[in-house]
């Protein structure tokens, strides 16, 4: 029986330097051709099983690659797609071309298709199979699958990048060089509900030239100890058009006791789950970030008036 399942799956990123700590475990290939011809089901479909019978893994990216050729219909490659089917009947899909109208055969991938943990985990032993669909049905056959291959790599934590250790509840001003592309790291710790009270981490005082929009133009992303993304800014914008970056607890909200990361690049750096933080940026100078955080308040017990008294009347 398949269940189907809601789609989980990102598809067409690039496979990411983070993906190179992931171990290659089997790769399912068939030369085709395959017909990518109807909606999930169709019996025009094309499809293939592969029987996995190694150590079982949890599921981390897997790398697609193959040739789609173009049925004549007008489809759009961005309308083919995969059902996958793990061995316990749970179905994943997403698309793999990518794009408008195309003729002829095009190459599409290396793409890594993301998402595989969650919705599958650890039960990968057994056969799997790969049904080509199209998310939008042309009429008749709308293209084409041939030298189909995916790579089913294992799921590794990623771990945080090189970075600067700047304290618990900080309250400083770290101040960095800025190369082109670069972005720059720092962790922190947050202990006694220091995070439940007002907070900030801003770039206030950068000076760097050169970027693609103007000077000073940093960006922050705010992450926790397993790399998740909680936050991130581009521009201030208090007052008109500052271009520092400010993340405080009136937009982010409190932050619990932990460790936590901070990226500090400028414009444009894009960030992601898993301590992404990819810069394009031209720009060059001195990153400033700016950390404030106020310690909790020590534990002192509220008495009651008469309990104040009690004690005002014995001195
Ligand atoms: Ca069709
Ligand atoms: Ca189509
Ligand atoms: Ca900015």
């Amino acid at each position: 029986m398949k269940i189907a399942k809601t789609v989980a799956f990102a598809a067409g990123l690039a496979l990411t330097a983070s993906a190179s700590a992931q171990t290659l475990q089997f790769s399912a290939g068939a030369a085709g051709p395959f017909d990518s011809t109807g909606a999930v089901g169709d019996a025009g479909n094309g499809s293939f099983s592969f029987n996995y019978a190694g150590a079982a893994f949890t599921v981390g990216d897997i790398v697609f690659s193959g040739d789609l050729t173009d049925g004549g219909v007008g489809t759009w490659g961005s309308e083919a797609a995969v059902a996958l089917t793990n061995p316990g009947g749970i179905v994943g899909t997403v698309a793999l071309g990518s794009g408008t109208t195309f003729a002829g055969t095009v190459a599409v991938g290396p793409n890594a298709i993301s998402g595989g943990s969650a919705l599958w985990g650890s039960d990968v032993v057994g056969t799997w199979n790969f049904e080509f669909f199209e998310t939008f049905d042309d009429a008749g056959i709308d293209a084409t699958w041939t030298n189909v291959n995916f790579d089913f790599y294992d799921f590794a934590p990623v771990g945080p990048p090189a970075n600067t250790y700047v304290g618990v509840n900080p309250n400083t001003t770290e101040t960095g060089p800025l190369n082109l592309a670069e972005v720059t790291w720092y962790s922190f710790d947050v202990t006694g509900g220091a995070g439940a009270q007002p907070w900030s981490i801003d770039t206030l005082g950068s000076t760097n030239t050169g970027g693609s929009f103007g000077d000073d133009d940093t960006e922050l992303g705010l992450f926790d100890s397993a790399g998740n993304l909680i936050a991130s800014n581009d521009d201030e914008d208090f007052g008109a058009g500052i271009l520092t970056s400010l993340l405080d607890s009136a937009t982010v909200g409190a932050l619990a006791d932990g460790t936590y990361y901070v990226a500090v690049g400028s414009f444009n750096t894009v960030y992601g789950a898993g301590f992404a933080a990819d810069s394009t940026s031209t720009a060059t100078g001195t990153n400033v970030v700016n950390f404030s955080f106020v310690p909790a308040p020590s534990s002192v017990a509220l008495l009651g008036l008469g309990g104040l008294a009690a004690i005002r009347r014995r001195r």
